[in-house]
């Protein structure tokens, strides 16, 4: 691990250098305004975290390090005989903030299954659960009960000094998304395939590797899994996993506590779960309807039964996004290339038809556009994945990757204790009545 840790050591130490240098003579700039709107609205707009791993613009989608969705599909180097971006290579991205070599990408992919081990006591821990528990529900408590291995928990107790802080939190970090297919392989294979489990491949990367933990040893559903963890691994700062992930951190809880708390965000239906909540939904539409393959005019009508019924279309709308998520269209075409077919992913792309024009009429809905969500599920269904409650926790192994490069940096910057200041609505009545 000493290159990619001493690499990411010294980007650290440049960057803190020239932040210290901007606060000194900037500080005081102004970057914002606040309106009272903002405040009771889910501070939407309001600018207050600094994220360096990915960038969201509203039009344009995501960028990691300033490279888009295609840039990286181009650029990022791929396993063998594949053509989807290894999502080692993003994290190595987002950590050091440069493109890797295939050398450094195979560094990254050595320590993950070097550090793989879980011990056994969290398998237990899971085990205690009722088998009826959500996957998401077992995924945190296996990551709770791993937090027994924090180096960050076991050296602060001892005395670490704050010099130190970032080295312990990136041991902790690695050591954590290494051990994350094996404990979502777990839980899926416990709840879902009789309890039968399949050894991990020492030879496969980190997205393979899952997959064939799972029982998924086909190398279209490896490349789909290369894709996956790569466009779920980060959206900047703000988003609920992240931000969570952010926040629980700045008390200086450990990856693995900080982690957890993310996933406690990511497993709410208006963040992450949306991914099973739009094949439910679809799966719901094709009973009622009796028919695999809905005609738009039946979509419509269940969207609009759907809106009637005052629930949310699931997979659609965005926090900031106002396009077309570019994750969307990475999963369409991910569908054109292998599954053009496939009855389900066609009814995704009628529903895409189907759906905006709906979302817009009602002319209170920000973004009425697809966002990564409306499309996942329906290309894990194809390879026989149906078991849907499981896919926030692939959302989240994926999303391990953005959060703790993060995390990572906001211990090597130094970053303060996150406390926003908050009022009552008696406070803003005085402020409105000028008192
Ligand atoms: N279906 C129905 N109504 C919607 C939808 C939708 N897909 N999206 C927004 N609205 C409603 C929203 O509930 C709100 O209604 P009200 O004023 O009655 O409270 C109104 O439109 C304005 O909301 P916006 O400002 O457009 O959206 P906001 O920023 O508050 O919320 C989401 C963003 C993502 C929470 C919202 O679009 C939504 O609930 N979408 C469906 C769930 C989903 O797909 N979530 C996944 C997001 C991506 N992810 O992975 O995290
Ligand atoms: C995400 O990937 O985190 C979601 O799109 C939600 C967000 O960005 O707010």
């Amino acid at each position: 691990m000493g290159i990619i840790k001493d690499r990411f050591k010294a980007k650290a130490d440049e960057a803190n250098v020239e932040i210290k240098a901007i606060l000194k003579e900037h500080g005081s700039k102004k970057i914002g305004e606040v309106t009272l709107a903002q405040i009771y609205q889910g501070m939407r707009g309001i600018t207050g975290l600094v994220t360096e791993t990915s960038l969201l613009d509203p039009q344009e989608g995501i960028r990691f390090r300033g490279y888009t969705i295609p840039e990286l599909q181009e650029k990022l180097p791929k396993a063998e005989g594949g053509s989807e971006p290894l999502p080692e290579g993003l994290f190595y991205l987002m950590l050091i903030g440069e493109l890797p070599t295939a050398a450094d990408v195979n560094e990254v992919t050595d320590i993950l299954q070097r550090r793989s081990h879980v011990p056994n006591h969290v398998f237990a821990t899971i085990d205690a659960l009722p088998l009826s528990t959500h996957p998401m529900t077992m995924f945190v408590v296996g990551i709770m009960a791993l937090q027994t291995e924090s180096c960050f928990s076991k050296q602060y107790a001892k005395g670490m000094n704050k010099k130190d802080y970032w080295s312990a939190t990136f041991d902790d970090s690695m050591d954590l998304i290494a051990r994350l297919p094996r404990i979502a392989a777990y839980i899926y294979r416990r709840k879902y395939k009789n309890n039968e489990h399949i050894h991990p491949d020492g030879l496969l990367d980190w997205s393979s590797n899952l997959a064939h933990m799972m029982g998924y040893d086909d190398e279209s559903f490896y490349e789909l899994m290369r894709l996956y963890m790569t466009i779920h691994a980060d959206h900047e700062g703000g988003n609920v996993s992240a931000h969570t992930t952010h926040l629980v951190g700045s008390a200086l809880g450990d990856a693995y506590q900080s982690f957890a708390a993310g996933m406690n965000g990511l497993a709410g239906p208006l963040h992450g779960l949306a991914n099973q909540e739009v094949i439910k939904w679809i799966f719901e539409m094709r009973k009622e309807l009796g028919s695999d393959n809905p005609s738009k005019e039946q979509i419509v009508d269940y969207v609009q039964k759907t809106l009637s019924a005052g629930k949310v279309v699931p997979g659609y709308g965005h926090a900031v996004l106002r396009k077309t998520d570019p994750r969307f269209t990475a999963q369409m075409e991910f569908g054109k290339k292998h599954m053009a077919d496939d009855p389900l992913v066609q009814t995704v792309w009628n529903i895409y038809e189907a759906v905006p024009p709906i979302l817009q009429s009602l002319g209170k809905i920000k973004n009425p556009w697809p966002n990564v969500d409306a499309h996942s599920g329906a290309l894990l269904v194809h390879y026989g994945l149906v078991e849907y409650e499981f896919y926030t926790v692939l959302f989240g192994v994926s999303r391990a990757l953005g959060v703790l490069a993060s995390l990572c940096w906001d211990r090597a910057l130094g970053f303060a204790l996150e406390r926003p200041k908050s009022v009552t609505s008696e406070l803003v009545k005085d402020w409105i009545n000028g008192k």
